[in-house]
C-alpha cells in the first residue's frame, strides 16, 4: 500500500494524496508504463475514497503532471530534459549527457562508408573520390529525443564503420583523431514532417539547425555535423566580456 497520511481532515486530504502522487511520481514509481493504474486499485492501494481520488488527479491534470489520454487512461507527464549547452565548449553528446546526469542514448538512422555529396566534399575537404564514414544518429537523453544528427567524418580517421560505439569522440580520441576545435553555426528551422516524428514533437516545430565543423590541432577537418536540436529542451548558451577594443574607446 502506497503511504498516505491516513487521518487528514476531508477537505484536505485530496491534497495529501496529490502530495503522495507526486512523490511517487518523482520516485519513478510509474516510470515503466507512464500509466497510472485504475481508479479503483489506485484508490485501494492509497486507502482513499474513489471521489477524493479522482479530485486529486483533477488538480495534478490542473497541475501538467498527469495527462488523460482519450479511451487509454491517464498517464505521468515525462519531464522534459532541460539543457544549458555552453556556447564556448567542445564536447560530444555523450560526455554532455553523462555531466548532466542523463543516460545518453541513440537510435542509428544510418551509418557506412559512401562516395561524399559536393557539400561534405568541399566542408570536409576531401576529393570526391575519397570515401566518407557517415553516422546519422537520432540522440537521446534518458529516453527523450533531444536530437537529430547527420556526421560525416573522412575515411582517414575512421576506415571501419563498426569501430564506432556509442560515442563518435570517444572513437576518434582512441586514434588520436579527437577534434581540438570547431567552428559552429546555428540557425531557427522548421522541422521536416518524418523528423518531428522522430523527435517525437508537432509537425513543423521549431528547431536549431547546427552546423559543426571540427578539426584536429595541423588543422585538418575531422567531422562535418549537421543537427536538429528541438527547441523546447535547450538553451545554448554564450558567455561575452568586454572586448579590449571596446575597453579603450572608453577611455
Ligand atoms: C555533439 C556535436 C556533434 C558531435 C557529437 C559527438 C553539437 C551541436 N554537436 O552532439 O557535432 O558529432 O556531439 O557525440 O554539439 P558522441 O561522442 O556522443 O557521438
Amino acid at each position: 500500500m502506497i503511504m498516505a497520511e491516513a487521518e487528514q481532515p476531508r477537505l484536505t486530504l485530496y491534497r495529501s494524496i496529490c502530495e503522495t502522487l507526486k512523490r511517487e511520481i518523482a520516485d519513478g514509481r510509474f516510470a515503466d508504463t507512464e500509466i497510472l493504474p485504475g481508479e479503483r486499485e489506485l484508490s485501494q492501494l492509497l486507502d482513499v475514497s474513489r471521489t477524493t481520488l479522482r479530485r486529486a488527479i483533477m488538480q495534478l491534470v490542473e497541475e501538467g503532471v498527469l495527462y488523460h489520454r482519450h479511451g487509454a487512461g491517464t498517464f505521468v507527464r515525462r519531464a522534459l530534459p532541460h539543457v544549458d549547452q555552453p556556447m564556448s565548449r567542445l564536447t560530444g553528446f555523450t560526455e554532455d549527457m553523462r555531466l548532466r546526469g542523463f543516460v545518453a542514448g541513440s537510435r542509428e538512422l544510418e551509418r557506412g562508408m559512401f562516395p561524399p555529396s559536393p557539400e561534405e566534399a568541399m566542408m570536409l575537404g576531401v576529393g570526391p573520390n575519397e570515401t566518407i564514414f557517415r553516422l546519422s544518429r537520432l540522440r537521446l537523453a534518458s529516453e527523450v529525443p533531444m536530437a537529430i544528427e547527420h556526421t560525416v567524418v573522412p575515411q582517414r580517421y575512421i576506415s571501419d564503420p563498426r569501430t564506432v560505439g556509442a560515442s563518435l569522440y570517444d572513437a576518434l580520441e582512441a586514434r588520436n583523431f579527437k577534434p581540438v576545435r570547431a567552428l559552429q553555426r546555428l540557425r531557427a528551422t522548421l522541422l521536416t514532417d518524418s523528423d518531428a516524428v522522430l523527435l517525437g514533437v508537432e509537425p513543423k516545430s521549431p528547431v536549431l539547425y547546427i552546423q559543426r565543423l571540427a578539426y584536429l590541432a595541423d588543422g585538418r577537418c575531422v567531422e562535418f555535423t549537421r543537427s536538429y536540436y528541438r527547441a523546447d529542451t535547450y538553451d545554448f548558451v554564450s558567455k561575452l566580456t568586454l572586448s579590449p577594443v571596446t575597453r579603450k574607446h572608453r577611455n
